[in-house]
């Protein structure tokens, strides 16, 4: 945590010619305002994304309301780390506060490993009743036992199939692809199950690789596949939704706890705030991204028969049940939340 102290200091109050009292000491404490905290803030996105505009103006409305008292500056484009190592750095204070994907969180935060089982909510609708409900509240809850204190969830929509090659329409035109995928190894089993190679790969080296072929294609939303400009070197993005993932703002536990109770408060209700305006700006960013992608030639397809794709990970959630105990039963509670 680094502190500033935006008063004048201790030294400038005190006489050239005496050495300060105790007493002087003391009274100096009492005058000078509480420290102010520079929060340091990590996000993986670039300007204007939907997450980094909510994440700016949640900095922007925390540093106002707590006048000054918590100073929060966000990093964008991962220039602080990528996502593995900010989420290990959160955990333990070298970061203040982020916004995660639940996919990489969960080789760090087990229990929400569930969230990266495909075709686990039927739509983003589903996953924003289940996250704003009693079921969010335990996942909150499990990541703050890791040190990360959820304030809210955001949208991510859904993640798709994109490739070099051709479109996908059945589990049969993933055969032989290498697809990138995010750092979790149930993605390496989710490809293989279609009948793909995955590569775990962090997200800023996917497009070097696209354009050298070390990878045919990865998988994403459209505001990523259009920001992250992978759809310049891929010409097919195949609508087969095969994962929609929660992604929290989290601020570090060390962090939180330095706060008061009076701006706790006032964090938290600027990071409802700050989910809103992400979720009612990614609707829109998603739509001018697929405008963008089609406007410059990719081909997007509908996958008629999802059924097809769904099947296939069956083996995938017996094992994860198996694995994972009490994890059958969460995802039947998910199932039924309406
Ligand atoms: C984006 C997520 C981001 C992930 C990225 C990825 O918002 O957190 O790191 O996908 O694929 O949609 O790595």
């Amino acid at each position: 945590m680094r502190t500033h102290n935006n008063c004048m200091s201790a030294s400038t109050l005190k006489t050239s010619s005496l050495l300060p009292t105790a007493g002087v000491i003391a009274l100096i404490a009492f005058a000078l305002p509480a420290q102010a905290e520079d929060w340091r803030g990590w996000n993986i996105h670039p300007d204007g994304y939907p997450n980094t505009v909510a994440l700016e103006e949640f900095a922007e409305a925390v540093e106002e309301q707590t006048e000054g008292r918590v100073s929060p500056r966000v990093y964008n484009n991962a220039v602080l780390g990528d996502q593995s190592d900010a989420i290990e750095q959160t955990r333990n204070g070298a970061l203040d506060f982020a916004n995660f994907n639940m996919g990489p969180m969960g080789p760090i935060v087990q229990e929400t490993n569930v969230f990266s089982l495909p075709f686990l909510f039927n739509d983003v609708e589903h996953m924003h009743t289940v996250m704003d409900g009693e079921i969010g509240e335990r996942f909150a809850d499990a990541l703050e036992d890791k040190g990360l204190v959820v304030l809210s969830w955001f949208d991510s929509g859904a993640r798709s199939l994109y490739n070099t090659q051709h479109p996908i329409k059945t589990p049969g035109d993933v055969e032989g692809l290498k697809i990138r995928v995010m750092n979790n190894d149930l993605y390496v089993d989710m490809i293989a199950a279609m009948g793909g190679n995955a590569t775990p790969m962090s997200y800023g080296e996917v497009y070097q690789s696209l354009t050298t072929g070390v990878l045919d294609g990865a998988e994403n939303n459209y505001p990523s596949f259009e920001s992250s400009n992978h759809y310049e070197v891929t010409g097919y993005y195949s609508l087969t939704e095969h994962l929609i993932i929660p992604e929290c703002l989290c601020v570090a536990k060390s962090s939180w706890e330095e706060l008061s109770e009076e701006d706790q408060a006032i964090v938290r209700e600027v990071a409802e705030e700050a989910s809103k305006r992400q979720r009612e700006l990614w609707v829109e960013s998603s739509e001018e991204s697929r405008q963008i992608v089609l406007d410059h030639g990719v081909e997007i397809n509908e996958v008629d028969d999802k059924g097809a794709f769904q099947t296939l990970m069956e083996p995938m959630y017996e094992e994860f049940i198996a694995n994972n105990p009490g994890t059958g039963e969460l995802i039947e509670e998910i199932r039924a939340t309406e």
